[in-house]
């Protein structure tokens, strides 16, 4: 019986042997390796695809490069823009739209001696610096030029890191008019 299985198991061999050549099983082998390899690939959405959809084309050509060279994002320098660089932390109406300057109060009013700290970066420099954001008070609500901007801010919970407070709370008169920011200093790494 052994003998016999032997026998068949070598005519079978010999048959396949016949039929085929070493490098033509490599070259299929090869191939259907690389296809099993392949297959994880097919139905997988890559993530990356997906954002560089969500990103403008990409020109092609002459014309095209020049309109996809990076742009530098317009530097405000109105102060009484509340996309004014110093302003990232500020929360109130500005004194610059008031009858004041982004540093000065209006007339009528004086500054608070309790402020807001925050650290906001300079475009031009590329630097942080700690800006000062004083209330000026005495005076009722100005209303022009609403920047609520806040940056660093956290939650009411967390009172000594809000800014949505009137500064003004110990001056005599606590009217709060309008929010004026001092630059202090450079901040430190
Ligand atoms: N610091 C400006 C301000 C004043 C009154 C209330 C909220 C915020």
């Amino acid at each position: 019986m052994q003998a016999r299985f032997d026998r068949l198991v070598e005519l079978a061999s010999r048959s396949v042997a016949r039929r085929s050549s070493r490098r033509g099983f490599l070259g299929t082998f090869a191939m259907a390796i690389t296809g099993v390899a392949a297959l994880p690939l097919l139905p997988v959405r890559r993530g990356s695809v997906a954002e560089a959809a969500e990103l403008p084309a990409k020109p092609t050509g002459a014309a095209g490069k020049e309109a996809g060279a990076p742009t530098k994002p317009k530097i405000v320098t109105d102060p009484s823009s509340c996309e004014y660089w110093k302003y990232c932390a500020i929360d109130g109406f500005l004194c610059a739209c008031c009858g004041g300057t982004s540093t000065t109060c209006p007339p009528g009013t004086e500054p608070s001696p309790i402020t807001w700290i925050g650290t906001c970066q300079n475009p031009t420099d590329g630097r942080d610096y700690l800006v000062s954001y004083n209330d000026c008070c005495g005076r009722t609500t100005c209303g022009a030029c609403t920047c609520v901007r806040n940056e660093g801010e956290k939650p009411m919970y967390r009172m000594s890191l809000n800014n949505d407070v009137n500064w003004c709370m110990a001056n005599d008169n606590p009217n709060y008019h309008c929010s004026v920011s001092v630059i202090l200093g450079v901040a430190e790494k």
